[in-house]
């Protein structure tokens, strides 16, 4: 059976664990590598959401906390679960400003990781929702570790992406390129659990999340799109609600499910906003096309963008297919 034939259907409940067997066994040619990535982003995101159930409690125990000393946490977290692996050949996170040295003489396998270890970080002290996100990548080199340039890749070479939330219950949700999946993280048995299988934006949604205290700040077209947003009109559905958690994976992760549009726009003091291409604005776009939405640039598709730099920003809109499309004509003036 080619990879191509093989679906898994109406596997509600399964275990993280046997949908990776499964779907590697429709793939004769896997290594098994790529499970085992797939498996050990799931058990960094256990121990995280192990930290974070303690977050609220470290005051009143007394442990000093520096500034984003969870974010910090989450970043070891990822470094531990993944230096020793053998699993990677590159490891770059949001948090710090050079890729991780990983031991010369270890073994290493075929994939770099790129993560953001916490995001939404100041939500941590509100008890608010934080969410972890990761591309993977293929290095294509000839033996040896790639170097730091050689990890600056367009989004549309990632072979796979998704993000952990840490919300009222932990997910996983990834695409390998083939279709989305989610899993709920079962605390009582520790297993990942699918929930939402072969995940399908709707077209169009009801809601926008944008940190709306900028809007003074905010290209005339991005303003307009949301002033169009808050007009009322039965016909399309307006006026959206607006939901915004602060936790770019969070809402995301509403957007997939219900649809809408999340928007980080540039600004006029920071034109490229403040999201990473390569950390945060890449691999969601890679889960939200496969689930049939879109992220954009305002002028360009997200996973299009040449990167230049590993923390590079990006303006992002990302969402329902409709909704981006709307945002994109407001933005090149055509409305
Ligand atoms: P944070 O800096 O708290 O990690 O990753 C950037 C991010 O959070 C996103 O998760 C979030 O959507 C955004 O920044 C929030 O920024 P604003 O406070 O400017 O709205």
């Amino acid at each position: 059976m080619g990879a191509r034939e093989y679906t898994i259907m109406g596997r509600t409940g399964i275990t993280l664990t046997r949908f990776i067997i499964e779907t590697q066994a429709g793939h004769p040619a896997a290594t098994g590598e790529f499970s085992a990535l797939l498996a050990q982003i799931g058990l960094a995101g256990k121990l995280i959401a192990h930290d974070l159930r303690r977050a609220g409690l470290i005051q009143i125990l007394g442990t000093t906390g520096g500034v984003n000393v969870q974010g910090e946490a989450a970043n070891e977290t990822f470094i531990k679960v993944f230096q020793y692996s053998g699993l990677v050949c590159a490891l770059a996170s949001e948090e710090m400003e050079k890729p991780v040295q990983l031991p010369e003489n270890w073994p290493h396998g075929k994939y770099m990781l790129l993560f953001d270890p916490l995001d939404g970080s100041s939500n941590t002290d509100v008890n608010m929702p934080l969410g972890a996100i990761f591309s993977i990548l293929r290095y294509e080199g000839k033996g040896g570790l790639p170097s730091a340039p050689e990890l600056v890749r367009k989004g549309t070479e990632q072979v796979a992406a998704g993000y952990l939330m840490y919300g009222s219950s932990t997910m996983l949700v990834f695409t390998s390129g083939q279709s989305v999946n989610g899993f709920t993280l079962d605390p009582g048995i520790g297993e990942y659990l699918l929930s939402h299988e072969n995940i399908r934006m709707p077209a169009r949604g009801k809601v926008y999340a944008v940190n709306e205290g900028n809007y003074h700040k905010w290209p005339a077209g991005t303003r307009r799109y949301i002033d169009h947003l808050k007009e009322s009109d039965k016909a399309t559905g307006r006026p959206y609600s607006s939901r915004y958690s602060g936790c770019l994976a969070a809402d995301v992760h509403r957007m997939l499910l219900g649809g809408g549009i999340y928007l980080y726009p540039g600004e006029t003091d920071k034109p490229e906003g403040k999201l990473r291409l390569l950390y945060e604005a890449n691999p969601l776009a890679m889960v939200v096309e496969q689930a049939g939405g879109r992220a954009s640039t305002g002028t360009m598709r997200i996973l299009e963008v040449e990167p230049k730099a590993l923390h590079q920003r990006v303006p992002l809109l990302i969402g329902s297919a409709e909704d981006v499309s709307l945002a994109e004509e407001f933005i090149k003036g055509k409305r």
